[in-house]
């Protein structure tokens, strides 16, 4: 029996990167209706996914799996953080307004977190984790591949931004990457 799995999420980029992951899991994936937008009123990263997840599954009647992520500058005590979708109002507002924020500060440390959680068809959460990726903010942006506010994401120890790695190099160690990677054996050992 095919097992369904609803991935509930608006973001064409995130909704990539999790088919990657999801590829080879059992399960088949489709899409959350388009007109089905969920309140983000959570103040974590976990209450949001759960929130996302709970309420797709519930309207669907399906399992559904829902990411919640943003970006954490230290310099901005966190800011956007949970926030990091309505930072503006499309990638590069958000990035130029983060720039302009962070300004000329010389500690550029910030950090991806991404939360993601399963719900059962009732809604209840069955499977939640979380993964955290570490890095700087550039002055300007470089390199064109991924989404959001990868342009500007610097990690050290690869020399290169997010949107200058390949799809495999960005999810073998980005706050998704790690998220799923926990995930998915406890997806794939759920007796369902
Ligand atoms: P859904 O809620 O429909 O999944 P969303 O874009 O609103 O889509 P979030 O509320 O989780 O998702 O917001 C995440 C924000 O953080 C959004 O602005 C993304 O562009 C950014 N973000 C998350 N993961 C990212 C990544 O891997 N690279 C770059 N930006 C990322």
């Amino acid at each position: 029996m095919t097992k369904l799995l609803v991935v509930a999420t608006g973001n064409p980029g995130k909704l990539r990167e999790l088919q990657a992951y999801l590829a080879n899991s059992g399960w088949e994936l489709t899409l959350k209706p388009e007109e089905l937008e969920i309140a983000e009123t959570g103040e974590t990263f976990a209450a949001n996914a759960g929130l996302k997840a709970s309420q797709v599954a519930q309207a669907t009647g399906q399992w559904a799996i829902a990411d919640d992520s943003g970006l954490q500058v230290d310099a901005l005590n966190g800011v956007p953080g949970v926030y990091s979708a309505r930072y503006g109002s499309n990638d590069s507002e958000r990035i130029a307004r983060l720039l302009r924020e962070l300004g000329n500060a010389v500690n550029r440390q910030a950090q991806f977190v991404c939360a993601v959680a399963i719900a059962r068809p009732d809604g209840t959460i069955a499977l939640e984790s979380e993964g955290i990726c570490r890095g700087e903010i550039l002055h300007a942006p470089r390199g064109e591949g991924g989404f959001g506010y990868d342009p500007i994401f610097y990690v050290p120890e690869k020399q290169l931004t997010f949107a200058e790695m390949s799809r495999e190099l960005k999810g073998s160690i980005s706050h998704r990457g790690q998220a799923l990677k926990a995930l998915i054996p406890q997806l794939a050992a759920l007796n369902i």
